[in-house]
C-alpha cells in the first residue's frame, strides 16, 4: 500500500483549505484543479484516502465505479456535451504528484493523442 500521508486533498475534504467544489456526496468530491490544463479541468476524488489506482482492492469495487459515475455527472453538469478526457495519473512514471487517488476531467477543447 502506497503511503498517502495527509495530502492537500485530505485538507480540501476536511474543508481546511478552500477549493472550488462542484459536487460532493458521502463518497466523493469534485473540485476545479488549481493549475488547469484545459478550459475545464476538474478533479474527482474519493473521500477515502486511497493513494493511487494501483492500491485499489476488490473492497473498493463500488467506490471506483462511483467515481466514474461522478465523472459523468460532473461532465454533464458542466455541459461537456462534445466530450472530454478522463486521466488517472498513477505513480511516478504516470506523473502522479498528489498521493490521493484522483480522476482528472479535461474538457472544453479537443485533446491530442498520444499524451506526453
Ligand atoms: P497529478 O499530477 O495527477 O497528481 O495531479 C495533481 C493535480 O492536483 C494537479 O493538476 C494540480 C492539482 N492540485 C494540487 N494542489 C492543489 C490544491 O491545493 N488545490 C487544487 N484545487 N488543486 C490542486
Amino acid at each position: 500500500m502506497t503511503q498517502t500521508n495527509d495530502t492537500i486533498f485530505s485538507r480540501i475534504i476536511r474543508g481546511e483549505i478552500p477549493a472550488d467544489i462542484l459536487y460532493e456526496d458521502q463518497l466523493a468530491i469534485a473540485f476545479r484543479d488549481i493549475n488547469p490544463q484545459a478550459p475545464v479541468h476538474v478533479l474527482v476524488i474519493p473521500k477515502l484516502a486511497i493513494a493511487q489506482l494501483s492500491d485499489g482492492e476488490s473492497e473498493h469495487h463500488a467506490l471506483l465505479g462511483h467515481l466514474l459515475l461522478t465523472v459523468k455527472r460532473v461532465a454533464q453538469q458542466l455541459g461537456l456535451t462534445n466530450g472530454y478526457r478522463v486521466v488517472i495519473n498513477t505513480g511516478e512514471d504516470g506523473g502522479q504528484t498528489v498521493n490521493h487517488l484522483h480522476l482528472h476531467i479535461l474538457g472544453g477543447r479537443a485533446m491530442g493523442w498520444p499524451p506526453g
